[in-house]
Order: structure tokens, then C-alpha cells, then sequence
């Protein structure tokens, strides 16, 4: 679970930096977390109404520097041990984000790629800093940090030198990763993107890059559900990809029209995503990390929404008679294949999901909302 959607992105730098690198949070709904505490109570009580096991996946503008300001590349972990503290008390894995965005050296739109050599320094160390925070939450919490790496770099318009910043770009990385850091405490992930606003002509980190990348340097490879043509489906890919990588991490996210980052629901999409992990047998190999936000509503409902869909989504995946609908296919009896799918959409599914809940002691479906008006009433409503 991102934590993100908690406060919009904005992070603790109190920089004053607009979000910037093509992102854009709309809305403003009241009650978002102001400080590490209110996220993590936030996060706790979203926590409270998902069934399962999850992790919390930070980005390096959620450092506690205690008021002072430390630059991105000499964050360390002590920046950070609050949050590891936390996760240790409450029995969850933490995952990470070097954050490229939000910051003056970011601010033309490049960072990894840039044509000069002191900002991609800066870039690269950052990117270096955070690898090591990764591998000190994966050691303190005994479970690896995914530190997953998106940078917005691209152009606006027609460039004129498709080749040069990926070459840049190809280089930076290498050094970014090149510290040998043990699996058991670190994995890298590499994210690729299709377009951003202010990037829609050209992104250096395009899909087949990262491909070629993760494949090459043994990276995870993380595809987000935003980041295609805006027909093109992720629940495609998974069978694909991992043909040729070994762990896959998806940013799960909805779409409306661009890349908008709307709170996840029980989707065609969503499904199918779900299906995929389950009949290929992928779930070990892949990481389902959230990547949504959405100021328009309730922050904490936003988690449990999204968070309940993709557990719905998976579950609905694990109840399906998928032997069936293979059988039929191999017989080319897609009628009936058709047929059965259809007829799958109107079995009683919401009372297996309900009973669940209550075997992990977490509100059912017609349930869990009134708990998170009790939670605006008493702590959200008091944030002015
Ligand atoms: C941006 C990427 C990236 C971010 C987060 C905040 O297009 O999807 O994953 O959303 O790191
Ligand atoms: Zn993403």
C-alpha cells in the first residue's frame, strides 16, 4: 500500500516545491495527514478494514529530518528509522521510492537523462542513497525493500535526439545500481511510462527501455496500469514479461481517459489483472504495489477502496473453475467458454468476500464505511 494517498503526494520537505515531473492531485477534500503521525494513524486505521497481510511503500519526500533540510542525496537511513520503528511495532514490510520529482533539479523536466553531468550526479546519488535506505528497512524488518525507480525525464515536444538521453539514461542507471546490495534486504524495480503532462511527445523511460533494461541487468520490472495506450491492457503483459524477467512489480491504478490515477475498483481490468496472477501461477514472483490518489474523497476510504478491490479481485480469480474454462477452450468450445464466463459474473461471490472479512476480523463489505465516518468525525474533521 502507497502512502501517498494519504496527503496528496506532498510529502515532508515542506520545500514548497510544486509535485511537478507531470503529476497532478485533484480535489480537496478535507482531513489530509499533515505530519508522519497523522499518516501513520491514517494508514493504521485503513489498515483496520483490509482483510490480509500488507507492506507500506514510502518515497524519499517522507523522510523526518527533524526540521532540518537535508538534500535528496545525502538522505540516510537515520532519516528514516521513525518509520522503520513503526513498521517493526506494527508486523509490516516497508518498500521505497527515490523521488524525482518535487524539486528544483527537477524542475526542466529531466533528471537521470539531463545533458549536464552535475544534475544527473545529483540524480544518481540520490537514486544510490535510497538503494541503501531499501536495504536498511529490508535488514531491520527482515524482509526485502522493493526501492522502485520512475523518473518523469521526457519532452513536451518533437525532440530532435531520441537516442541521446536514453544513452544517458542507460549510464546513470548502471551507476545507480551498481553497489552490490543483497537481495534479502534490496530489490531494484525499474518503471516505465507511455507519456506525462509535459512529456507527451517523448518519455526517455519508455516500456520497451525498462523491458530491455530489467532483462539485461536483472531488475524487477514494473508496469503500471496508467502508464500504455490507453487500450493497451497490463493483464496482457503479465504473461509476456515474465517469460524473460524474473519478478514483476505493478503499480495498480485506474485510468479515466489519461493517466489519472483514479482510486482502483473492481474493474474488467481489475479482474482480469487478477486472473491473469492467479491461472499463470505468477503470485510469487509479483509484488501488486497501489498506485492511486485521489483528493476528491475520503483519504482513508480511498485505501480501503482500492486496497479491498484488488484483494476482491484476486479472490474472485482464486474461486474461478479455471480448469473448466481451459477445457473448453482446448475442445474449442468457446460458446461455452463464453457462456461460463458470463454466468461466473452472477455467482455469489460477495458472500464468500464478506465471510473472509469476518475470518480475518475485519469489517464486511456493507460494513467497513461506518467505521471511516466514525474516524472523520473524531480525527479527520479536527484537522483545520
Ligand atoms: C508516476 C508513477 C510513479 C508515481 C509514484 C508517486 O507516473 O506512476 O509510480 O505515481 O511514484
Ligand atoms: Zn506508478
Amino acid at each position: 500500500m502507497h502512502c501517498w494517498q494519504g496527503d496528496d503526494i506532498r510529502g515532508f520537505e515542506s520545500s514548497g516545491d510544486e509535485i511537478g515531473g507531470g503529476l497532478a492531485v485533484t480535489g480537496n477534500y478535507p482531513g489530509q495527514a499533515r505530519t508522519p503521525d497523522e499518516l501513520r494513524t491514517d494508514f493504521e486505521k485503513a489498515l483496520s478494514l483490509i482483510p490480509g497481510r500488507h507492506r507500506f511503500n514510502l518515497h524519499a519526500i517522507y523522510a523526518e529530518t527533524e526540521g532540518r533540510k537535508v538534500e535528496r542525496n545525502e538522505l540516510l537511513p537515520e532519516h528514516f528509522a521513525t518509520w522503520a520503528d513503526w513498521a517493526r511495532s506494527i508486523g509490516i514490510g516497508l518498500d521505497f521510492n527515490p523521488t524525482f520529482f518535487s524539486h528544483s533539479r527537477a524542475e526542466d523536466g529531466f533528471t537521470l537523462a539531463h545533458p549536464d553531468r552535475g544534475v544527473r550526479n545529483f540524480w544518481i546519488e540520490h537514486g544510490q542513497a535510497c538503494r541503501r535506505i531499501g536495504a536498511a528497512f529490508g535488514e531491520a524488518l527482515g524482509t526485502p525493500c522493493l526501492t522502485n525507480v520512475w523518473i518523469p525525464d521526457g519532452y513536451k515536444d518533437i525532440p530532435a535526439d531520441r537516442r541521446s538521453p536514453r544513452d544517458r539514461l542507460v549510464a546513470s542507471l548502471d551507476e545507480l545500481f551498481r553497489e552490490r546490495l543483497a537481495p534479502s534486504a534490496n530489490l531494484d524495480a525499474v518503471e516505465c511510462k507511455l507519456f506525462g503532462l509535459g512529456s507527451e511527445s517523448y518519455v526517455v523511460g519508455s516500456h520497451e527501455f525498462y523491458l530491455g533494461y530489467a532483462i539485461s541487468r536483472d531488475t524487477v520490472l514494473c508496469l503500471d496500469a496508467g502508464h500504455f495506450h490507453p487500450t493497451e491492457v497490463v493483464s496482457d503483459k503479465i504473461s509476456s514479461v515474465m517469460l524473460w524477467i524474473d519478478r514483476l512489480l505493478l503499480h495498480v491504478s485506474r485510468g479515466i481517459r489519461w493517466d489519472s490515477d483514479h482510486v482502483v475498483v473492481l474493474s474488467d481490468e481489475m479482474r482480469e489483472l487478477g486472473k491473469e496472477l492467479v491461472r499463470g501461477g505468477y503470485l510469487p514472483r509479483v509484488h501488486i504495489g497501489l498506485d492511486f490518489f485521489d483528493a476528491s474523497i475520503n483519504r482513508v476510504a480511498a485505501w480501503v477502496i482500492g486496497a479491498r478491490a484488488v484483494l476482491k479481485a484476486l479472490l474472485l480469480a482464486l474461486l474461478e473453475p479455471t480448469g473448466k474454462l481451459r477445457q473448453m477452450e482446448l475442445q474449442q468450445d468457446y460458446t461455452g467458454r463464453l457462456a461460463l464466463h458470463e454466468q461466473l459474473l452472477t455467482m455469489p461471490f460477495g458472500t464468500v468476500w464478506d465471510r473472509y472479512c469476518e475470518m480475518q476480523g475485519v469489517p464486511t463489505e456493507s460494513c467497513w464505511l461506518q467505521e471511516v465516518r466514525r474516524y472523520e468525525a473524531t480525527e479527520l474533521g479536527r484537522r483545520k
